[in-house]
């Protein structure tokens, strides 16, 4: 017996929209799970030791041009034997010990010879400073200047960041307590390190994650896969 057109049409509505309901369940699960298993999108945690300036940055290993860099940054640690506590940022994680007192949010803040003074007063939010008037001199990352207020400067404590093997002071960039950081055209290797113009009496360590979010055409690619691997199996059953 023939099945008249108008049921076959009904049929095809239903088996269209059941589809459409397991679909979006299942396939974001298989799109996590592959993404994950192909190591598209994967957390990775590491320790920064406030020690690790300039010269003992770590590498954080290739990644693909135009991939984004979600990281997120944790922890405090200590820039003068506990007398200068910061956080990721470079803000104060604790009252500064003397002679640090000027790295206390609306502190004194000196002037330097031959470069641009502010107006004195430490305006950086949290506390926090990017010259060693003790005598250490500028970090070596950020502008130089002692206009607190100028968004170009990189507080001392800082973790920072560079997509450059030899990285000269612009090369760096603030990663703070984190952030969406695109990767350059053509990848590059992330190196990372604490904003600091004195290392070696330094102590503890930031805890830093990030996650590899795969080009938008990588993701579509593996999307598009998987809806018609989705298809497949729908039909095959
Ligand atoms: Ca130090």
């Amino acid at each position: 017996m023939n099945t008249p057109l108008t049921e076959l049409g009904v049929g095809w509505k239903l088996a269209a929209m059941k589809s459409l309901a397991w679909r979006p369940r299942c396939l974001s699960g298989l799109l996590a799970a592959l993404l994950t298993a192909t190591g598209l999108i994967a957390q990775t945690t590491v320790s920064v030791p406030l020690l690790v300036g300039d010269s003992g940055k770590i590498d954080l290993g290739f990644f693909t041009g135009g991939s984004l860099l979600q990281i997120s940054a944790s922890g405090t640690g200590d820039l003068v034997d506990s007398r200068y506590q910061t956080n990721p940022n470079g803000s104060m994680a604790g009252a500064p010990g003397a002679p640090y007192l000027f790295t206390a949010a609306g502190a004194a803040y000196g002037a330097v010879s031959g470069f641009p003074s502010g107006d004195g007063i430490n305006r950086f939010v949290g506390g926090g400073a990017n010259y060693d008037f003790s005598g250490s001199g500028w970090m070596f990352a950020g502008k130089q200047t002692t206009d607190t207020t100028d968004p170009a400067a990189i507080r001392a404590g800082a973790i920072v960041g560079t997509f450059i093997a030899s990285p000269s002071r612009g090369d760096w960039f603030l990663i703070g307590y984190g952030g969406t950081f695109s990767v350059p055209a053509g990848g590059a290797n992330l190196f990372v390190a604490v904003n600091d113009s004195f290392s070696p009496d330094n102590h503890g360590a930031y805890s830093l994650s990030f996650t590899v979010v795969p080009e938008p055409s990588v993701v579509a690619m593996v999307g598009a896969g998987l809806i018609g691997l989705g298809c497949f199996r729908r039909r095959w059953r």
